[in-house]
């Protein structure tokens, strides 16, 4: 058990399934028409694997009772913010999407009231309708839950295309964040990491969800909707590290005027990352890396994340706590980061 400290310790990357979305998934798998190697090769593995991980991360997403609650108390976590596992109903067909999401966010706010002092959780959407997902945006928010989840690509479509602007729209007008979280590479993009089991959460998933997230800044979604909030896990998907680069190259693109897709935007590239963005440390419970967000875009905007139950390490916590802040800046890191960018009080 984690030593208790002057703060709380919000995780704010945690996953649930209800049991029904294997039920699901184990049909795309039989039936063999998705056209998603990525999903195949990650929910063919967590389905069928009676490997130790993937027994414990099938029956710990299920739950949202004791199991869940006993292991963030042997971790020191005090609150999780829930979100519907990736790739959630983001590869399903349009109906079952929108059905599928209206039940899971049911069954989330269910599991929350048995809990009120311990979950908070996100709303899940079916970006195949955007329209539906702007309703279900609001309706999420009016029963209380705190941002969207989003498992990057649906069916291999990003979010820059405009017909997604209503999700958005809601978003911004319900100032309520969109998490961006990881979903294994579109199917253009898996193959070469695939073949050396590169494509999953190892390191395919962060290129797949920063490329999503610079799709979404360099088309100018952020120049429609200035006030939208997006949090990125796994410290801002490396994006941080890259913010240099981005600026300059983009710079010379443009005066280039070398792609007719990419047209001037009203800010820097990096501002729209500084203003726009907040970070968790999800599955990087490493000093170095979390200190270098924090250099970049400063102590307001990197928050903790465990990544239950993907990467679920008693340790961690601590390895986190080693970071050389201030006791000021932990309490920002742990709790009221959290706190202020998804609304929990
Ligand atoms: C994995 C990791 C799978 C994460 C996930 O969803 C996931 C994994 C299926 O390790 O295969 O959400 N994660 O967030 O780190
Ligand atoms: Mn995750």
């Amino acid at each position: 058990m984690s030593e208790k400290k002057p703060y709380l310790r919000i995780a704010t990357e945690e996953a649930f399934c209800p049991a029904e979305l294997f039920d699901v998934y184990r049909k795309i798998l039989a039936d063999g028409t998705l056209d998603d190697p990525g999903f195949m090769s990650q929910w063919g593995y967590f389905l069928n694997s009676n490997s130790e991980r993937s027994v414990f991360v099938r029956d710990a997403l299920c739950s949202l009772g004791e199991d869940r609650i006993s292991n963030m108390d042997k971790a020191g976590i005090d609150q999780a913010i829930l979100a519907l596992t990736s790739p959630g109903v983001q590869c399903m067909e349009r109906s079952q999407a929108v059905e599928f999401a209206e039940m899971a966010n049911d069954y989330l706010v269910n599991g929350i009231k048995a809990y009120p002092d311990r979950y908070f959780g996100l709303t899940a959407i079916a970006p195949q309708d955007p329209d539906h997902a702007a309703k279900e945006i609001e309706r999420g928010h009016k029963l209380g839950l705190k941002g969207v989840i989003v498992n990057s690509h649906t069916l291999n479509e990003y979010m820059d295309d405009e017909k997604f602007d209503p999700i958005f729209a809601a978003a911004e007008r319900l100032n309520t964040p969109i998490y961006m979280h990881p979903g294994t590479p579109s199917k253009d993009m898996v193959r070469p990491m695939m073949s050396r089991g590169l494509d999953g959460s190892i390191y395919g998933f962060s290129v797949e969800t920063a490329v999503h997230l610079l799709r979404i800044v360099v088309s100018g979604v952020l120049d429609r909707f200035p006030k939208l909030k997006f949090v990125a896990g796994h410290c801002g998907e490396a994006i941080p590290f890259w913010l240099y680069r981005l600026d300059h190259m983009h710079a010379a693109m443009i005066k280039a005027k070398r792609y007719a897709t990419v047209q001037p935007l009203e800010r820097k590239l990096s501002d729209y990352i500084r203003d726009n963005f907040w970070i968790t440390t999800s599955g990087m419970p490493w000093p170095p890396a979390i200190e270098f967000c924090q250099r970049v875009l400063g102590m307001d905007r990197v928050l903790y994340a465990m990544d239950y139950p993907y990467q679920y390490v008693l340790e961690e916590v601590g390895f986190t706590e080693q970071v050389d802040i201030s006791p000021e800046d932990m309490k920002k890191l742990f709790q009221t980061n959290a706190e202020n960018v998804f609304n929990l009080v």
